[in-house]
């Protein structure tokens, strides 16, 4: 199955895909399947994260696959399909983590590996579990306002603020290969980063990230996670409120969609194996303008996978 073809069909025309990528629900052989999971029953603040895989999809028709002078399209070097969405109940978090657990373990049965939109964060541990049973624990490159390092909140120890800790504590990651970038404002107390820091994670703070620079913080997190296969998260509150306002928890002070897109350029140097891009809450979105972004970063981490695909096969 191809892509819809954008010299048939305008990019506004059709049912909407990720990137108009053909609609395969039970995708097999594929080097990257995109999945949409929307659900936001473990939100602290704003909901409405359960709308943003459909509002991603809606946007991403834009975007024809390759921005100028990258070279080959990503779709020329590897294999994509989109998979539709996880079934996520949205009464019981229990059955959803174990539902988004159980489909994307599917997915990376007969695929390379998959891109998660979502969604709120607290599905990253589903996807986490998933990726430790194929790979073992993994390092992690972790883009947010928030090092979701979080206790229990109101008696519930799972929530959009918490899949890292609870990551660290499965052995689904090696902590001192985990770098987290952007993180900024306010923890309630005890500061969770106090939780990272003391399992070995290298925060990257909002404020560093602007001195150190894209290609700096590359570097800081190229010496951090070395060649160990790593998963990419990121949630969309990592960009300042100013450039993505719909999300769940926005915090002012962070990067531009430009610093995070030139950091993100750097990913391919890594050896990726799984990727999400969360926290898309449309219902506080303006313009799309956050939707369109989530589509950019998403269209760029595969990219980025190709790359690293394209070299580990020529190395093989
Ligand atoms: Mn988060």
């Amino acid at each position: 199955m191809k892509r819809i073809d954008t010299d048939v069909s305008p990019r506004y025309a059709q049912i909407p895909t990720f990137m108009r990528l053909p609609h395969v629900p039970s995708p097999q052989g594929y080097d990257a399947v995109v999945i949409g999971a929307p659900y936001d029953g473990g939100t602290s603040y704003r909901p409405g994260a359960r709308f943003g895989p459909r509002a991603i999809r809606g946007e991403s028709g834009l975007i024809h696959g390759m921005g100028i002078d990258r070279g080959p399209g990503t779709f020329d070097l590897i294999s994509c399909a989109d998979a539709g969405d996880i079934d996520l109940t949205p009464f019981n978090m229990h059955i959803a983590m174990e539902t988004a657990e159980r489909r994307l373990s599917g997915l990376l049965d007969g695929n390379g590996a998959f891109l998660m939109l979502g969604g709120d964060h607290s599905l990253t541990l589903a996807a986490l579990r998933a990726v430790a049973h194929r790979h073992g624990p993994v390092a992690v490159l972790h883009l947010d306002a928030h090092s979701d390092t979080n206790p229990a909140f109101y008696g519930g120890e799972y929530h959009h603020g918490t899949p890292f800790r609870h990551a660290i504590e499965e052995k689904l990651v090696d902590p001192r290969r985990m770098v987290q970038i952007g993180i900024r404002g306010h923890n309630p107390r005890p500061d969770s980063l106090d939780y990272a820091r003391g399992h070995g994670v290298r925060i990257i703070t909002s404020d560093e990230f602007a001195e150190a620079g894209p290609a700096g913080t590359a570097r800081l997190a190229r010496e951090c996670i070395g060649d160990a296969p790593v998963y990419v998260s990121v949630d969309i509150d990592v960009v300042d409120p100013a450039f993505a306002p719909g999300t769940g928890t926005p915090a002012p002070g962070g990067p531009s969609s430009r610093e995070v897109l030139s950091l993100l350029r750097h990913v391919g140097d890594l050896k990726p194996v799984g990727f999400d891009v969360m926290e898309v809450s449309p219902l506080y979105d303006h313009g799309g303008i956050t939707s369109v972004l989530a589509t950019e970063i998403g269209a760029e981490l595969l990219h980025q996978y190709a790359l690293s695909t394209v070299r580990e096969r020529e190395s093989a």
